[in-house]
């Protein structure tokens, strides 16, 4: 099969990660390398379609098998908010800060803290659509903790842990994490096609 695929991010952050979950000889391709520059539109209100509209934009516009992955962070207290908004809660700006103030803001009075991450990837290979999910179930902290990690890990803590990701480092994230829980679907998959 294909060894290279097209990783539709532009978060830094889940390059890294995926890069320390995926153990196969697959190379993964840059959306800079292909000259994908422009914003990818997500505009869908479940995770798992902004994941499928990701890799389906690229796929179209670059003829390239590709994968995409869309995070959500679903704090039940909140209605399953932020959800589809996790990346811009609290604006545009995408301010990580901001975003977890704002969170800790609303869940000042409440007692009911649960939360989960989930991770949907949306894999298009030589032009069909494959879609792995990852959970972590957890609850929202009532302070940031630790400086590891990225977006929403400093007030996260999942469930039996005492420390939040953010002072887990990317190993220990990975083991348990809706995105490593995803990716070794993913990779289980591209093994067995192999
Ligand atoms: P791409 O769409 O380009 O992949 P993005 O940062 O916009 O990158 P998402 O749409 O999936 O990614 O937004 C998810 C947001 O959720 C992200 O910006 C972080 O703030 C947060 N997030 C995702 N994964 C996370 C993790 O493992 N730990 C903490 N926060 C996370």
């Amino acid at each position: 099969m294909e060894k290279q695929l097209v990783f539709a991010t532009s978060n830094e952050h889940k390059v890294r990660e995926v890069n320390q979950i995926l153990k196969t000889d697959i190379t993964l391709i840059s959306l800079k390398a292909i000259g994908c520059l422009e914003d990818i539109p997500e505009t869908k209100d479940t995770i798992a379609g902004n994941a499928i509209q990701k890799a389906q934009y690229v796929y179209d516009k670059y003829n390239r098998s590709c994968f995409a992955e869309d995070t959500g962070l679903e704090i039940a207290a909140l209605g399953n908010e932020p959800g589809v908004r996790t990346a811009r809660y609290a604006g545009p700006a995408k301010d990580a800060e901001a975003n977890m103030a704002l969170v800790l803001e609303k869940l000042k009075h409440q007692e009911d803290r649960s939360a989960r991450f989930k991770t949907v990837i949306a894999l298009i290979l030589q032009g069909e659509l494959y879609t792995f999910e990852g959970i972590v179930n957890g609850h929202i902290a009532h302070e940031k903790k630790g400086a590891k990690g990225f977006g929403y890990d400093p007030i996260f803590i999942p469930e039996n842990q005492e420390l939040s990701f953010a002072e887990m480092g990317d190993e220990a994230k990975n083991a348990i994490s809706h995105r490593g829980r995803a990716f070794k679907k993913f990779n289980l998959y591209l093994d067995n096609i192999k």
